[in-house]
Parts: C-alpha cells; sequence; structure tokens
C-alpha cells in the first residue's frame, strides 16, 4: 500500500499526468497504490485525463477539491503569500508541508509528496516502506544549494542539511500527534521576509536536524548535477562522505541512469519546454508521449524566460530601462542554455538597442 500526494493547477496537470504514469509504470509490484492530488482548480478535462491513466494501471486516484478555504486561511490568517510568484496556486503549494491539514483524511500512516517536474525512474517500495522512527519525513539534502541557490543563506546554514522540498516522505502519525501544523505556522510567523523559494524555504525554517531522515541522493536526483561539470565531483563527493551516495573511485563520472531513482528537473531544466534539452529529457518525453496530452503544443522557451524574467523583477514594467535589462537577462539565459537559438538571442538583443538605448 502506497499514499502518494501531487499537488497540481490545470496548468500544470499534464506534467503532474506525466509524472504520476511514471510512478505507476515503475511500480507495477506494488499491491495498492492511491494518488491524492491537492486540486489547485484543475479542469474537469483535464481530471479526466488524469483518471484515464490511473485507469490503465488499475490504480486509485482522488481528487481533493473541497480545501479552498483552508488555503485561503493560509493566506488571511497566517499571512502565506504568493506575490513573489507567479499565481494563487502557489499557495497549494504550502499543502506539501502542511500533509496533515491539506492531504490527510485522519487515517493515513504516511504519504509521500512528489514534484510535477519528477519522473519516477525505479520502484519505490523500499523507500515507502522504510522505517521513520520518531522522525517528522524523509528528504534528500541539496548539498548543491551551499554552491548555487537563489536562497537566502541564512536559510541554507540553518541546519546541518538544506533540503529539497521536492521529494518528502511524511509521517503523518507522527504529524497528528505533535500538531506539526502549528510548528509551520510559527517558523512562517517568526520569518517576516518574503519566501524566495515557497515552499522550500519555509520548509527548511520550520525543521530542525532532528526532525528528518536523510535520503539517498538517488531518492531525489538534481538534474543541475548532470551540466556542472565544475561541482558536480565536489558535491558527489559530500553526498558519499555523508553516506547518502555510494563511495565512487571517481567523482567526475555521472552517476549512470539506472542508479538514480527519481530524476528532479529542477528550475530551468524543465523537460517540457520547447527547444529544451536537459539530461534525461528523453526520460521524460518517453512518458509524455504516452499520456493524452502527448500532442499538446509544448511551451516555448523564449515566451518562459521572458516572462520568468519579468516576473522576477516586479518593477519591470514601471521603466523601460528595467525591462530592458528583464530582456537582457532573458537573453544571456537563452545563450546560455540553448545555443541553437542563437538567432533568437541576436533578434532579442536588436530590439534590446533598438528599444532600450
Ligand atoms: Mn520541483
Amino acid at each position: 500500500m502506497m499514499n502518494i500526494g501531487y499537488v497540481s493547477s490545470n496548468e500544470y496537470a499534464p506534467y503532474v499526468g506525466t509524472s504520476m504514469y511514471s510512478l505507476f509504470d515503475k511500480n507495477k509490484e506494488v499491491d495498492k497504490i492511491c494518488v491524492y492530488i491537492l486540486d489547485a482548480h484543475i479542469s474537469e478535462d483535464n481530471k479526466n485525463k488524469m483518471r484515464s491513466i490511473a485507469q490503465k494501471f488499475r490504480r486509485e486516484i482522488v481528487f481533493i477539491s473541497d480545501r479552498e478555504k483552508t488555503v485561503n486561511e493560509l493566506r488571511d490568517v497566517h499571512h502565506f503569500d504568493y506575490s513573489h510568484h507567479k499565481t494563487s496556486a502557489t499557495l497549494y503549494t504550502y499543502g506539501k508541508l502542511l500533509p496533515g491539514l491539506l492531504f490527510d483524511d485522519g487515517k493515513m500512516d504516511r504519504i509521500l509528496i512528489i514534484d510535477s517536474d519528477i519522473i519516477i525512474n525505479h520502484s519505490l517500495k523500499e523507500l515507502y516502506d522504510m522505517d521513520l522512527e520518531d522522525h517528522y519525513l524523509a528528504a534528500v539534502p541539496e548539498i548543491s544549494a551551499y554552491y548555487v541557490s537563489s536562497e537566502y543563506k541564512e536559510i541554507i546554514y540553518k541546519n546541518k542539511f538544506y533540503y529539497n522540498s521536492g521529494f518528502l516522505l511524511w509521517n503523518l502519525k507522527k504529524i497528528r500527534e505533535d500538531n506539526f501544523n502549528q510548528r509551520v505556522f510559527d517558523a512562517k510567523k517568526a520569518f517576516t521576509k518574503p519566501l524566495k523559494l515557497s515552499d522550500q524555504s519555509l520548509l527548511n525554517l520550520t525543521l530542525t536536524d532532528s526532525d528528518v531522515v536523510s535520503l539517498p541522493l538517488k531518492y531525489n536526483y538534481n538534474l543541475g548535477l548532470h551540466t556542472d561539470s565544475a561541482r558536480r565531483e565536489k558535491i558527489y563527493k559530500q553526498y558519499a562522505d555523508n553516506g547518502l551516495l555510494p563511495k565512487m573511485k571517481d567523482y567526475n563520472k555521472k552517476l549512470p541512469a539506472k542508479e538514480i531513482y527519481v530524476l528532479h528537473f529542477l528550475g530551468a531544466r524543465r523537460p517540457w519546454i520547447k527547444y529544451r534539452y536537459p539530461p534525461f529529457v528523453t526520460y521524460f518525453l518517453w512518458y509524455w508521449r504516452k499520456t493524452p496530452w502527448k500532442s499538446m503544443p509544448r511551451e516555448s522557451f523564449l515566451d518562459t524566460v521572458i516572462k520568468d524574467k519579468v516576473k522576477r523583477n516586479p518593477n519591470a514594467l514601471a521603466g523601460k530601462g528595467k525591462i530592458g535589462r528583464a530582456y537582457a537577462a532573458a537573453a544571456l539565459t537563452i545563450e546560455r542554455y540553448c545555443p541553437q537559438l542563437f538567432a533568437t538571442v541576436r533578434r532579442i538583443k536588436q530590439k534590446i538597442v533598438k528599444k532600450f538605448k
């Protein structure tokens, strides 16, 4: 028996569906899987598509659609916000930290909450059945954050490890007994600055070292490690020194796919964006092409990057110079990640020169 949780807006439903497909496909030996989807206004059409995937594998799927009042309370009573982010669906992503409030039916003993930008590449049975003892959860430390992250230093260095929030195995029994929800609210209240990485920032603000079991890297592999040849060796070694990666002869060698159980397409590595070729993109596309969304046009990278750069600069629309900077940053990002789009980059640069100088 496995309880799995996802948070999904309507926009992300196709990617949650793809992730769920990979989970079912790689966990056929598990006798019972129930997927709970915290429903941030998913359309009936997308829900039916998600249901058809569960049906194909004879698995149970439950949409949790009656939590709007609770989510509004997060905003109005506990002052959770999404001003730093794109949409109000961000409020629902805090559900990943409040499974006792937003997922639990009062009977579950544990739940594994998975991000929409994750592809499951191996059985999770052993992980799911692990002994959580007296801990609240199990999660994978994000050691790369010590080298590159937009997170506040004070959060990164607060505990022994800084944890990634994309893959969390929660001990719901323990959460109910100790009223863990209140601890999350207290941590939110005590931190007065905007949470840069929303749920992940708050997770790390809430936790102390003894609350968490650290999981091996293979259970939440940040694909950034694959391309970051400058730092990979150091980071792999740190995981190994902490017993979270088998000792290797050569830490400069990339982990082979068969040793990675959970592929996390973090940040700029969204595999569903057109013209993006992050490592293991074929693992995503393999499943994408089996879903009912397979012919949906993929998002344009240029639009995404520009939207993102403008969004990250909240005053961008206030003045020419700021928009110019947002476009310049977009051009740089495209140059770095997508050199095959050099003509596009040249066009943006010419636009900037014409409009903003
Ligand atoms: Mn993620």
